[in-house]
């Protein structure tokens, strides 16, 4: 959407949640106003057998005075008419950490690669987008292939983000075992 308005970005046609299932490494987001997750964030999808999507979701997070920690999130998905489109409803395995309501596009994946998430959680008296965040997706920890980037990057400008990404470091900070 070279408007930039929220109700022309496009999202994956006939977005397939089974095959989405599965392991996804954040390798780069575009933050929120306020707190959010810093890094270290790596997110398990799961399609229930009721056919729910479900996902999980922890990344390194410092809250309340300086306290770093590792949020254990979880999130449900609730179907729009559009497949690709969900409303996500999310919250934190201990309470101090944050819930929400935000919406949950699937702008592109090829399942196996690459997935470009994007969220907007305010839209501006323009139609653009005021507040909202995204994630770019991997199944590898170190990053897209080369032969992804071009794609990720013309995805980031559809939904004018391009210029905004972070990358997501990947130290093991987080990691259980
Ligand atoms: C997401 C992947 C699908 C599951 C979930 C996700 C989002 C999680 C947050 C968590 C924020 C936590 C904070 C804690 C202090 C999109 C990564 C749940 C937005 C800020």
């Amino acid at each position: 959407a070279q408007d930039c308005l929220v109700s022309n970005i496009t999202v994956k046609q006939d977005f397939d949640r089974m095959k989405y299932q599965g392991t996804w490494y954040a390798v780069a987001k575009k933050d929120p106003v306020g707190l959010f997750l810093l890094d270290n964030i790596v997110t398990n999808f799961k399609v229930e057998e009721d056919g729910t999507m479900t996902a999980t979701a922890i990344g390194r997070v410092i809250i309340l005075n300086n306290w770093e920690m590792c949020a254990n999130m979880f999130g449900t998905f609730e179907d729009t008419e559009d497949p690709a489109k969900f409303k996500m409803k999310y919250w934190g395995a201990a309470a101090y950490l944050q819930t929400g309501y935000d919406d949950h596009w699937i702008i592109d994946t090829d399942y196996d690669n690459y997935a470009i998430h994007y969220s907007c959680r305010e839209l501006d008296v323009d139609g653009t987008c005021l507040d909202g965040y995204s994630f770019i997706f991997s199944r590898y920890p170190e990053g897209l292939r080369p032969e992804d980037q071009k794609n990720v990057t013309e995805k980031k400008q559809d939904i004018c983000f391009l210029g905004k990404y972070r990358r997501v470091a990947h130290t093991g900070f987080c990691d259980t075992a």
